[in-house]
């Protein structure tokens, strides 16, 4: 599987230090299995999964994988929901040394297909319930791709061929051992936030992913009595590995699936199962705050983790008083680099600041425009390089120019501020990018989606302040229609099959864009006039 490897300086760097460590990823379950078999790993509805449990699902899905003729160089596509199936189906992949990329449950078509154009998976695993696998339709249209037909395992099939629980339940008659990929490899694909026409993928080794795990399980202080909560999309870097799901295996916890941040239900999960901690984005903290009868309901919460998008220091204050709980922020990218307050940070720290980077090894410049260092206190670029951040997205040579420099640092697009002992502060972005509540979405996409409706134009998405989201978006196109409705390009844009979460939330029409002197849409002038509306 090519990727862009570490220069071998600092690859040998990391290893000298400690931080790679030359073990594959499935060790995060693999030595909790050993040390702890009958251990909860997982609790998901009715049924809990134990160490042992969770690991003998993957070894059957990795023999089976194995016995199918797939392995080390191949990738599959996954979609599932908050399921145990999610994670028997990733360590299952990872013994075999098949690569995922792990798309998101509210990704449609249009998502899953630029992911499977560019990994070419082998396999295909999907829910039936999905609208997308509810009929062969996908499937069979992939399958025409002109590649041989990937395999297909469906949770909840209607057929045994495609059975994915039967393959996770049943021995396997003649077993062949598994071999996972080697770790300084590709483990896993992570998918980007994005600021580009097509969504890009990030490779992920086992030594730079694994580390990114145990010292993130070393900073929250996870062990075997933290039951975590997750509520956030299983696959999604965050609730993965921030310290996320492999964390809490790592130290031998329980994670209690949620499917998805609904208050009343994540409360009833956190008393029944008595969840210590649990990992959120700031809009779904609003709803928390407004819906928490008293900061004594729910007692075992220990710690609630907010990243993904700003959050409000008056929301943060609120925190402790209302859930009862301490707080820690989290900003953090599938990327790599991840910052975290510390628990014994002061309050103040906690309240306005979105930590420090994980590890002593993570370089971070705060640099200006013209890529000079900016004093600390001031707001400059963030760029980064270490022993977890990756050093290319997935086959985007050009892309890749654009958003590393000489040294290897990659530039976040963030917009940051550091003080003294290394806080960082997140004050804007200069990526082209709307942060609608945690999830991202990429303007350029959704515009030259908008473009191939035959009477657009002209078209340019920007984001629009929201109080419970953080962010909206709001998409200003020119016209040839004047009859041309916004339910129409909405309607247009869900048949190009994308995610709902990307449909712009507002629509605007313009006679004409206003341009920046380079000729390009002056998006400064949009957010201006929306300011007005
Ligand atoms: C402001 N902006 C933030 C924060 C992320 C842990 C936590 C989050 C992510 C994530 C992650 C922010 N305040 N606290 O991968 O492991 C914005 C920044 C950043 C982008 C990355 C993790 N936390 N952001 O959100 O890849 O703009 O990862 O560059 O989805 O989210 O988005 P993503």
């Amino acid at each position: 599987m090519e990727f862009t490897p570490w220069p071998a300086a600092r690859a040998a760097h990391y290893r000298a230090q400690g931080y790679w460590i030359d073990q594959p990823l499935t060790a995060v379950l693999s030595d909790t299995a050993q040390r702890a078999p009958h251990a909860d790993a997982l609790i998901c509805g009715e049924r809990r999964i134990s160490y042992h449990q969770l690991q003998q699902a993957a070894t059957r899905l990795a023999q089976w994988l194995t016995a199918e003729g797939l392995g080390p160089g191949d990738t599959a596509l996954v979609q599932l929901p908050n399921v145990a199936e999610f994670y028997m189906v990733l360590f299952g992949l990872l013994q075999a040394g098949v690569a995922p990329v792990n798309a998101l449950y509210s990704h449609r078509a249009f998502e899953l297909n630029a992911f499977a154009d560019q990994i070419r998976p082998r396999l295909i695993i999907g829910d039936r319930h999905h609208e997308l696998f509810r009929t062969d339709d996908f499937l069979r249209a992939r399958a025409r791709q002109g590649e041989p037909a990937p395999c297909v395992l469906l949770l909840d099939a209607a057929d045994a061929h495609h059975d994915l629980q039967r393959v996770l339940q049943q021995d396997h008659p003649a077993p062949v051992t598994p071999q996972p990929t080697a770790p300084d490899q590709v483990a896993l694909f992570q998918l980007s936030g994005g600021s580009t026409g097509t969504p890009k993928l990030i490779p992920r080794t086992h030594n730079d992913y694994h580390y990114s795990v145990r010292a993130s399980a070393d900073i929250c202080r996870l062990g075997p009595d933290t039951r975590y909560l997750c509520a956030l999309p299983a696959p999604h870097n965050y609730s993965l590995s921030s310290p996320g799901a492999l964390g809490v295996f790592h130290a031998g916890g329980c994670v209690v699936l949620a499917a998805n941040p609904e208050p009343q239900r994540c409360f009833a999960l956190i008393q029944r199962h008595r969840v210590t901690m649990a990992a959120l984005v700031p809009s779904a903290v609003a709803l928390w705050l407004d819906a928490a009868p008293s900061a004594q309901s729910l007692p075992s919460l220990q710690l609630l983790q907010v990243g993904g998008a700003s959050f409000a220091e008056a929301l943060a204050r609120q925190v402790p008083e209302r859930l009862g709980c301490r707080l820690q922020q989290v900003f953090g990218m599938a990327e790599g680099l991840v910052n975290y307050t510390r628990l014994d940070d002061p309050d103040e720290l906690v309240f306005r600041s979105q930590g420090r980077p994980i590890s002593a090894a993570d370089e971070v410049r705060v640099l200006s425009a013209d890529g000079e260092p900016v004093a600390d206190g001031e707001a400059g670029l963030l760029a980064t390089r270490g022993p977890y951040t990756f050093c290319g997205y997935y086959r985007s040579p050009e892309h890749n120019r654009s958003v590393f420099d000489a040294d290897g640092f990659y530039f976040s697009g963030d917009l940051v501020v550091r003080d003294s002992d290394g806080n960082l502060r997140v004050v804007g972005r200069v990526k082209d990018q709307i942060n609608r509540g945690g999830e991202k979405v990429a303007s350029e996409e959704i515009e030259h989606l908008l473009l191939r409706h035959p009477d657009v134009l002209q078209a340019a998405l920007v984001a629009v302040p929201d109080p419970l989201l953080g962010e909206k978006s709001c998409a200003f196109i020119v016209s040839r229609n004047p009859r041309l409705s916004a339910p129409q390009l909405r309607r247009h844009l869900l048949q190009l099959g994308i995610a709902e979460y990307k449909l712009p939330d507002r629509i605007h029409r313009l006679d004409q864009l206003p341009l920046t002197a380079v000729g390009k849409p002056d998006k400064n002038r949009l957010r201006e006039q929306l300011a007005h509306c």
